[in-house]
């Protein structure tokens, strides 16, 4: 059975830990959710998913890439979906331009196919892995993530694809493995950013091994039950969804294993105002504004109230023992 967080909106498997008093707060909300008019699919199964994809037909756009229903704790939500249209068309991919309509209007450039991610480094068993081998590598789940980016607005999406975890498990890092690399593409043919000054190509990102182990870390292949939109990181993504969206690398071609913590593209752009962690933390700023608030895209009406940032993007039951006993105004 899975229960809505009272604070977050997100369900949770119910567990020994839940006090009595949670679990009646969350039937309470979900009572409310459904009494609001939420389709009565979400009382049948508690499940809330069922009432979105109802609610959210297939875009219809591109070819299906059906998820299952997830049972990840913190993947399910009861929040309000962004429109499909909405992200697909303000995106950040500056391989394709600077401006959030730039990606839609120039990725249909980007070939997608054939596709190979490389997994190298501190691992036991590297290899090239073919785009289509690496989607039935696991069995596909659908889960609904806030993206939250660091210049103040957020989205909610439901990602197509299965735990990270799941590839790294299966190509054995070594005990020297501390920290795992993704590089994506940067072909000049195809991109016409690639080559600008903006950044340093190719966009890498990267994370320490028990964030890239934790079951939220998602390996996206779509978005809204069919295959990942060029703009949106097209065709294999990360998701990393208690941080800043720029962690979450697009259109990744390799996967490296490390002792070191990488070099990251924002980081080495502009070092005092992206730091290699980079939570969503509303109680540190970034250097040129606050973090305490954000605009849900969809939600900006002349009256649209700006929405208070959650630390670790609303995540924190989930991930917050990643980071016990660490100075996140340091390390941030
Ligand atoms: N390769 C690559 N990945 C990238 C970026 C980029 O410029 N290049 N932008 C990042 C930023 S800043 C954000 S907010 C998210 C946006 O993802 P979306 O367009 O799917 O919402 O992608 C991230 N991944
Ligand atoms: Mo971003």
């Amino acid at each position: 059975m899975l229960i809505p967080s009272r604070e977050t909106g997100f369900l949770h498997p119910r567990s020994s830990e839940i006090t009595p008093r949670g679990i009646y707060e969350g039937r309470r909300d979900m009572l409310r959710l459904l009494a609001g008019g939420v389709a009565g699919a979400a009382l049948a199964t508690w499940a809330g998913r069922d009432a979105w994809a109802a609610a959210t037909p297939r875009p219809g756009k591109l070819a299906a890439l059906p998820g299952g229903a997830s049972a990840v704790s913190g993947a399910v939500t009861m929040e309000k979906l962004t429109s499909y249209q909405d992200a697909s068309s303000y995106n950040n991919f500056y391989e394709f331009g600077t401006d959030k309509a730039d990606p839609a209007r120039n990725a249909h450039t980007l070939k997608t196919s054939p596709w190979t991610v490389e997994v190298e480094g501190l691992v036991k068993k590297p290899g090239k892995f073919g785009i289509e081998d690496l989607l039935k590598l696991s069995s596909q789940e659908e889960r609904i993530y806030r993206l939250r980016c660091v210049e103040g607005w957020s989205m909610v999406i439901p990602w197509v694809g299965y735990s990270l975890a799941e590839l790294i498990k299966r190509v054995e890092p070594l005990g020297s493995a501390k920290y795992v690399e993704f590089v994506t593409l940067a072909d000049k043919a195809t991109m016409p950013y690639v080559g600008s000054r903006v950044l340093d190509w190719p966009y890498t990102e990267g994370l320490r091994m028990d964030e890239a182990l934790h079951p939220l870390t998602l390996l996206a292949f779509g978005m809204y039950g069919e295959v990942l939109p060029n703009q949106n990181g097209a065709p294999v993504r990360i998701v990393v969804p208690w941080k800043y969206g720029f962690k979450s690398a697009k259109s990744i071609v390799k996967i490296r294993f490390t002792e070191k913590e990488p070099p990251t593209a924002w980081n080495k752009a502009a070092r005092n105002e992206y730091g290699f962690y980079s939570n969503v933390n509303p109680n540190v700023d970034h250097p040129r504004w606050s973090q305490a608030t954000e605009r849900r895209i969809g939600e900006d009406g002349l009256f649209a109230k700006k929405r208070k940032t959650l630390l670790f993007n609303g995540y924190e039951a989930q991930v917050g023992q990643l980071y016990a006993g660490m100075d996140l105004q340091k390390y941030y």
